[in-house]
């Protein structure tokens, strides 16, 4: 898998870390992962609710619209379908707009957030995310770029429109699928908007 990187990108060897607002500080135990909106049931999981529901684990490459991937990343966690399951998701659902502890926002389609691969990611690597890869939970879709991939996750909520989120908001694409090239929006062309790394592990 993943012999030949996807177009307009190139392998390094380790993550850069990203967090455009700092790293969050974390309390555990009031930690809630809560899915609303248009939702039967309003979910509020904590962190030992999703380590019971793990079920998903396999071997992806993960590719950051700057131009990097990292190969063959191993990522466990909870089907996205399967908590979307829980909550009783409304037909008229187009959308999960996805809040971090950071306050970052990004949004995915359902129909990627369905994808069996599409996961809320406890685990990469064999090992519980540390603090600066979104612990206690982050977002993983292997085929959206890494803007998608929300750190620090704290809401999802189901909306039945579009709404931009953080990156969304500055030009970069609805949907964000890898093979596609879908950087950006049609009409911002091909310019990169600054980014700061904060730490290369
Ligand atoms: N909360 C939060 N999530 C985030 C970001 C961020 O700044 N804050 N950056 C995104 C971007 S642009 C990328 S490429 C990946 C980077 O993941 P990493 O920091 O584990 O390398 O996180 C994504 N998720
Ligand atoms: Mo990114």
């Amino acid at each position: 898998m993943g012999q030949e990187a996807p177009p307009g990108q190139k392998y390094i060897p380790r993550f850069i870390i990203y967090a455009e607002f700092g790293i969050p500080s974390i309390d555990l135990d009031k930690y809630r992962l809560v899915i609303e909106g248009l939702v039967k049931n309003r979910l509020e999981l904590s962190y030992q609710d999703l380590i019971k529901m793990i079920d998903t684990e396999y071997k992806s490459d993960f590719h950051c619209v700057t131009g990097w991937s990292v190969k063959e990343v191993s990522w466990r966690g909870v089907k996205l379908s399967k908590i979307l399951d829980m909550a009783g998701v409304d037909e008229r659902a187009k959308y999960l707009y996805l809040v971090s502890l950071d306050n970052y926002t990004t949004i995915i389609n359902i129909e990627d957030a369905k994808d069996p691969r599409a996961i809320i990611v406890l685990e990469i690597n064999g090992k519980p995310l540390s603090i600066e890869q979104g612990f206690p939970a982050r977002i993983f879709v292997p085929y959206l770029y890494g803007w998608k991939s929300a750190k620090w996750l704290s809401r999802i909520v189901v909306l039945d429109r579009y709404i931009d989120g953080y990156w969304e908001s500055r030009g970069y694409h609805e949907r964000g699928r890898v093979w596609e090239e879908e950087r950006f929006k049609d009409y911002i062309g091909k310019k990169h908007l600054s980014r700061r790394p904060i730490k290369t592990q």
